[in-house]
């Protein structure tokens, strides 16, 4: 059971502009993409137990999810794998003349894997609507990205394929809601594919429910959990609702005011 507890925005973020005819693929970690894309959270519980009335009736498990009536295609936990589904799903779409989007949600190790560049090259030669959103952690497992990647970014995947390249935060949920719904709009729009690259964190281990803080194998733990992205918006909520009781009241004394005056 790989848990996504620090990785909520970006699924939230992404699949709150998607339709429910847009179709997400996802990886190892994918509970959090199928909860935003409205499956069912019974079902996924169901489906960790190993129950048949889970999603994918208690064979698939925590890492293959599927929900096809809410367009959560599958979830895989090859590395790089989903991305050779997406494409090949992307394609049909068009194939259809589809208006509907696809999402790849993958990792921070898919772009070590050689899939990641042949799909880059397919999904850009043949202007697939496609959406790779990499949730990047940092980590491998228990591998931090500088003693695993030769690469300085992701961006120069997509310099290399022409593919439109954006990076945020992974931390507020309404800016990774804005910048995909600006990027999504682009994708149908214009019918070229792009890449969405998410700075997250990931709270547990690996795998399993676990938080073994001695490990001592991350770095800035402390202020991740600072950055959470449920507590960050929980803030910006009590900070809308009070700003807009202020102005409320603020109008009312006035009104008292003026009647004194
Ligand atoms: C092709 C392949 N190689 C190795 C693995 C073993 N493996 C499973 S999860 C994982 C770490 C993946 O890291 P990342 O893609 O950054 O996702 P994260 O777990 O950090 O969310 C590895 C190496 C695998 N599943 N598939
Ligand atoms: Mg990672």
């Amino acid at each position: 059971v790989h848990l996504a507890i620090g990785h909520e925005g970006a699924a939230v973020g992404v699949c709150e502009n998607l339709k429910r005819k847009d179709l997400v693929l996802s990886y190892h970690r994918s509970h959090h993409h199928f909860l935003a894309k409205g499956a069912s959270a019974e079902k996924l519980l169901l489906e960790l137990l190993g129950d048949k009335k889970g999603c994918s009736k208690g064979k698939g498990g925590s890492t293959h999810l599927q929900d096809l009536p809410n367009g959560f295609v599958a979830s895989t936990a090859i590395i790089g794998g989903a991305l050779a589904l997406a494409s090949g799903l992307a394609h049909a779409q068009q194939l259809k003349n589809s208006k509907n989007v696809v999402v790849c949600f993958v990792g921070d190790a898919s772009p070590e894997e050689g899939s990641f560049s042949e799909v880059l090259n397919l999904i850009s030669l043949w202007n697939l609507k496609v959406l790779i959103v990499i949730e990047d952690n940092n980590l491998s497992c228990y591998t931090e990205k500088k003693i695993r990647q030769s690469f300085k970014s992701f961006s120069q995947f997509a310099k290399t394929y022409s593919i439109p390249y954006k990076a945020i935060m992974g931390n507020n949920p309404i800016e990774i809601i804005n910048v995909s719904n600006k990027l999504i709009k682009q994708i149908k729009k214009t019918s070229r594919p792009a890449i969405l690259k998410i700075t997250t964190y990931r709270r547990q281990e690996h795998c399993g429910p676990e938080q073994d803080d001695n490990l001592d194998y991350r770095s800035d733990l402390k202020l991740w959990k600072k950055l959470d992205p449920i507590r960050c918006f929980e803030k910006q909520i009590k900070t809308e609702i009070r700003a807009k009781i202020f102005a409320q009241e603020s109008t009312k004394i006035n009104k008292l005011f003026s009647k004194y005056v």
